[in-house]
């Protein structure tokens, strides 16, 4: 069952494409980020109960999105999105004090995934527009950035509904992906 499912999603990739994986807390901002790139139509589809998945593709590069949080019975499934995945993006609500520390377990968490290790990592350090937000290095050292060993990070100041800060950081993640496939 396992494989099957991993080879329908291997089989959805686009051509020699790359995925990019979008995720974070619930409420971080993941889905106004994917909509205000405007990269092209985003779909969203369920392929199990509970894991809601968005994706757009452009060119050939396939973004996928979801909420990371609690619900552990559905993990597993976060496995077929990995494989080809080059870029990791972990987008943070910077004013949720209460809830940092979880986003710092999801992240270490996802970044333990085997399929994950190659993985550039860009942390985008969302909502910076509101007044009481967490500065960029206060949300990096909330995170354990400064753990990451043999990791190629970069935190992003955002405020995904202005719309600032988004093609900086995705600039830093394209060069670096592609610097490491040449
Ligand atoms: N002030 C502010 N609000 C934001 C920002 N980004 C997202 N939001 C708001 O946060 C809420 C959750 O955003 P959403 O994109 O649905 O989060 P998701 O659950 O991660 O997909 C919405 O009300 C957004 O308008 C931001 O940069 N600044
Ligand atoms: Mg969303």
């Amino acid at each position: 069952m396992g494989a099957t499912i991993s080879r329908l999603m291997k089989g959805l990739l686009p051509k020699c494409g790359m995925r990019i994986l979008m995720v974070g807390l619930d409420a971080s901002g993941k889905t106004t980020i994917l909509y205000k790139l405007k990269l092209g139509e985003v779909v969203t589809t369920v392929p199990t109960i509970g894991l809601i998945v968005e994706t757009v593709e452009y060119k050939n590069i396939s973004f996928t999105v979801w909420d990371v949080g609690g619900q552990d019975k559905i993990r597993p499934l976060w496995r077929h999105y990995f494989y080809s995945t080059q870029g990791l993006i972990f987008v943070v609500d910077s004013n949720d004090r209460s809830r940092i520390s979880e986003a710092r377990n999801e992240l270490h968490r996802i970044l333990s995934e085997d399929e994950l290790r190659d993985a550039a990592l860009l942390v985008f350090a969302n909502k910076q527009d509101l007044p009481h937000a967490m500065c960029v290095s206060e949300v990096a050292d909330k995170l354990g950035l400064h753990t990451l060993h043999q990791r190629q990070w970069c935190i992003q100041s955002t405020s995904a509904t202005a719309g600032q800060g988004l093609y900086e950081g995705l600039d830093w993640l394209s060069n670096n992906i592609s610097k490491k496939a040449a």
